[in-house]
């Protein structure tokens, strides 16, 4: 997956930080994207260290991942509740508001964080933002893509089909869907597009996580900062 932004240090420092703060017999969700799987190996380490966790993948790369370095996994309508979700994010802001989907794994994300009694960010310093700006995955019905790219158009943004980078053609979701990212420009009220875009029909689901972070541990070149 294409990572963006900050140093690979920053990032395991951010992840490794929230694997710490995973308890003995929590349930938790496994984030996707680079700086999550920082998290994931750590958590691989504690449980050959005797920790005894389950994790509930975001991804079939976060499942994959969890596999190899040995954290027992279950699908998330196997368990009833998830005591931590550890996730990274594309862009954040004071409010913890973010937008997710860069690696075509936001739908997932968002149940996992929903479903968790807590959602820790795990991010390098160049995902902060006073005011988020960059474009809102969508995650979309094939079939209802025209459609969906009208009702953004009347919403302001414009919409770009994700093209695969190694492959002709776009990009498939785990879900079987397709992936439009939509720039608003700069957006100033995310609760109010997050409740427009979940509206349109046809979103499977959009990449505004409002209100679900509880802190963001962000990897600095010497620390983590945690931001709440
Ligand atoms: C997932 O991976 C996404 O929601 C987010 O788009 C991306 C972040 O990846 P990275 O940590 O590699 O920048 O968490």
């Amino acid at each position: 997956m294409k990572t963006t932004g900050g140093s690979d240090e920053q990032k395991r420092r951010a992840g490794e930080r929230a694997a710490e703060a995973v308890e003995d017999g929590d349930v938790v969700g496994l984030g996707t994207g680079s700086t999550a799987a920082y998290a994931i190996r750590a958590l691989g380490r504690a449980v050959d260290d005797g920790l005894d966790v389950v994790g509930i993948p975001t991804s079939f790369d976060s499942r994959q991942l969890a596999r190899e370095v040995g954290v027992p996994v279950r699908s998330l309508e196997a368990i009833e509740g998830i005591d931590l979700a550890i996730d990274g994010a594309d862009q954040f802001d004071s409010q913890l508001a973010a937008i997710k989907g860069g690696g075509a794994a936001h739908a997932r994300e968002k149940v996992v964080a929903a479903a968790a009694d807590r959602l820790v960010l795990v991010v390098d310093p160049s995902k902060s933002a006073a005011t988020l700006t960059r474009s809102v995955p969508l995650e979309v019905l094939p079939d209802a893509r025209p459609a969906v790219e009208r009702d953004v158009a009347d919403l302001g943004g414009a919409s770009t089909l994700r093209r695969a980078e190694r492959k002709d053609g776009p990009v498939v979701t785990d879900n079987g869907n397709l992936v439009l990212d939509c720039d608003f420009g700069p957006i100033d009220d995310p609760g109010r597009l997050a409740s427009s875009l979940a509206s349109v029909p046809g979103v499977v689901e959009h990449g505004l996580f409002v209100g679900l972070a509880d802190a963001a541990y962000v990897g600095t070149d010497d620390g983590v900062e945690v931001r709440t």
